[in-house]
């Protein structure tokens, strides 16, 4: 399966991730930082959420159902300190996008490993990629390496390029205005 259009002027290329070496790093501003392996991160509970993708160059895939981890259960996991407020994604090709801690609260949040019952393809984000339904899809880091709790907010790739920060599917918000 894929979905989407290429954005133009950009050739993405799959980082091949290899599960044995597969670290995820939680850190920032958090009371108890975590460098988690495949494994480890497997023993989080799993839950499942139906969603719709939004793209901000308007095309939708609905009723995606992701199974993953909630976004909560991190949270619960590091324990934010009462400073931070935002959150940043790194990814294994070097992308970045940041989202607020209050944004990432809901039970649809996920970090998500498996599409319509099946693994994360590499194309997908494999193996393990953001899920925030009601944000447009570069809001939805794929190759997750790193997550940093932050105190202010840091810009992510397309935001720094001009996409709208807030990234709202039912604003309309495709551009910062
Ligand atoms: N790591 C990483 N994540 C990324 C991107 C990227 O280039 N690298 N592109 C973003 C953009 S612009 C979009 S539209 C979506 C595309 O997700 P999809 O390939 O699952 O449709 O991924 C987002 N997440
Ligand atoms: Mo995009």
């Amino acid at each position: 399966m894929r979905w989407g259009i290429d954005h133009p002027g950009i050739t993405r290329s799959n980082p091949k991730i290899d599960l044995g070496t597969y670290t995820l790093s939680i850190d920032g501003e958090v009371e108890k930082p975590q460098k988690l392996g495949w494994d480890d991160f497997l023993k989080l509970p799993m839950v499942e959420s139906v969603s719709d993708f939004h793209c901000v160059e308007g095309w939708s895939v609905l009723d995606c159902r992701w199974e993953g981890v909630r976004f909560k259960t991190v949270v619960e996991l590091v324990k934010p300190k009462p400073a931070a407020k935002f959150v940043t994604f790194g990814c294994s090709d070097g992308y970045t996008t940041s989202l607020d801690l209050n944004e990432l609260s809901g039970d649809d949040v996920l970090l998500a490993y498996r599409l319509n019952g099946e693994a994360l393809e590499e194309g997908y984000g494999f193996p393990l990629r953001l899920i925030v339904p009601s944000k447009y899809a570069y809001k939805s880091a794929l190759w997750v390496t790193r997550i940093k709790f932050t105190v202010q907010k840091e810009l992510g790739y397309w935001e720094r390029r001009g996409y709208s920060d807030t990234a709202d599917v039912w604003k309309d918000d495709r551009f910062t205005r």
